[in-house]
C-alpha cells in the first residue's frame, strides 16, 4: 500500500479518490500544519496512481511510531446500509474473529464460517478501547525497528497506559510535547472548517518521536467523507444510524486526559 517516492522526504499511497479530495480540501483549511503535505498525483513504472505525500518520519533519527485510529466507529455508514441491504458474508472477518475468540461468533454464524463486515467491524471496537474511549492503538513500532500490531484486545484505561507508558519508555521529557501537540490539534479542529463539515472514519493519529523531538499529524482519510448537506455533527455526541456522528473529540479528549494522568504520576 505505501512505498517510498520519487523525491527524497516523500511517500506514495495508492490513490483513494475520496482520500485525495480530502488532502486537497486540507492544504487549505487550518488543519493543514497537522496533516503531511500532499504534493500530488504519481504514476508508478507499473501504471499504477498514487497519491505522494510528505514522509513524516525523515526528519526523525530512529523513531519511535504509533498509530491510534480516533473515534468511537469505524466503518462507514454506507457499509452499514449495503451489508443490510445486501449481507455480504466474509469468510476472512470471520476467520480473524476466531483466531481472537472462538466463542465470538453466534451459532448462525459459526454454521456459516462468515460474518458481515459491520458485524466485524463492532466487535472490533467492543474488544478494544473504540466503543468505550474512542479510539484504539494499531501499532507501535519502536526505534529498534520491531513493530507490534498486537493490540486488539487492548481494552481498559490500565492496558493503554502500560503500552503508553512502554512507547514513551526512557523519553520522559517526550510527553510534554506530546499533551501540547495534542492540545494544538483540540484546538484547531475546534476552527476547521474541513472538521465541521467531515465525518471522520478510520482516521489515525500517528505519533512520532526520537531522542529530541516529537510531534503527531491526522492520517488516513480513505474514509473520512463529506457530510450530507445542512447536517452538523459535533463529533462528541452518540452515534445513532443516520447522525453521522463520530466521536472523533471523545477519543481526542481521552487521549489528553490519559497522557496528564501519566505526566502527574
Ligand atoms: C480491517 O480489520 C480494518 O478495519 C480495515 O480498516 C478495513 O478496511 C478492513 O476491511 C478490515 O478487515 P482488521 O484491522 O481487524 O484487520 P483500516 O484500513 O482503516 O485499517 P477498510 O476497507 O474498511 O478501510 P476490508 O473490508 O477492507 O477487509
Ligand atoms: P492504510 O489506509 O493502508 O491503513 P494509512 O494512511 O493509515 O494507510 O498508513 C498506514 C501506516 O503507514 C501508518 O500507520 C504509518 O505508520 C505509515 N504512514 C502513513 N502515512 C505516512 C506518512 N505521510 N509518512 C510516513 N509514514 C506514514
Ligand atoms: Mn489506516
Amino acid at each position: 500500500n505505501f512505498k517510498a517516492g520519487p523525491e527524497p522526504g516523500t511517500v506514495l499511497k495508492k490513490l483513494c479518490p475520496k482520500e485525495e479530495e480530502c488532502f486537497q480540501i486540507l492544504m487549505q483549511d487550518l488543519l493543514r500544519p497537522y496533516v503531511p503535505v500532499y504534493k500530488g498525483q504519481v504514476t508508478s513504472e507499473d501504471g499504477e496512481l498514487y497519491l505522494q505525500l510528505q514522509d513524516l518520519l525523515s526528519d526523525f533519527v530512529q523513531p519511535c511510531v504509533m498509530d491510534c485510529k480516533v473515534g468511537v466507529r469505524t466503518y462507514l455508514e454506507e457499509e452499514l446500509s449495503k451489508a443490510k441491504e445486501k449481507p455480504k458474508l466474509r469468510k476472512d472477518m470471520y476467520d480473524k474473529m476466531i483466531q481472537i475468540d472462538a466463542h465470538a461468533p453466534t451459532a448462525e454464524e459459526h454454521a456459516a464460517k462468515a460474518v458481515t463486515k459491520p458485524r466485524y467491524m463492532v466487535w472490533r471496537e467492543t474488544i478494544s478501547s473504540t466503543a468505550t474511549l474512542g479510539f484504539r492503538i494499531e501499532g507501535i513500532k519502536k526505534s529498534d525497528g520491531t513493530s507490534s500490531k498486537d493490540f486488539k484486545t487492548t481494552k481498559s484505561r490500565e492496558q493503554i497506559k502500560l503500552a503508553f507508558v512502554e512507547f514513551l519508555n526512557g523519553h520522559p521529557h517526550i510527553l510534554p510535547r506530546y499533551i501540547q501537540r495534542l492540545r494544538a490539534i483540540r484546538a484547531t479542529l475546534a476552527v476547521s472548517e474541513f472538521f465541521q463539515s467531515h465525518e471522520v472514519i478510520g482516521s489515525s493519529l500517528l505519533f512520532v518521536h526520537d531522542q529530541s523531538h516529537a510531534s503527531i499529524w491526522l492520517i488516513d482519510f480513505a474514509k473520512t467523507v463529506e457530510l450530507p448537506p445542512q447536517l452538523r455533527i459535533d463529533h462528541y455526541s452518540a452515534w445513532k444510524v443516520g447522525n453521522h456522528e463520530d466521536g472523533y473529540l471523545i477519543g481526542i479528549n481521552n487521549l489528553i486526559d490519559i497522557f496528564v494522568e501519566m505526566q502527574a504520576a
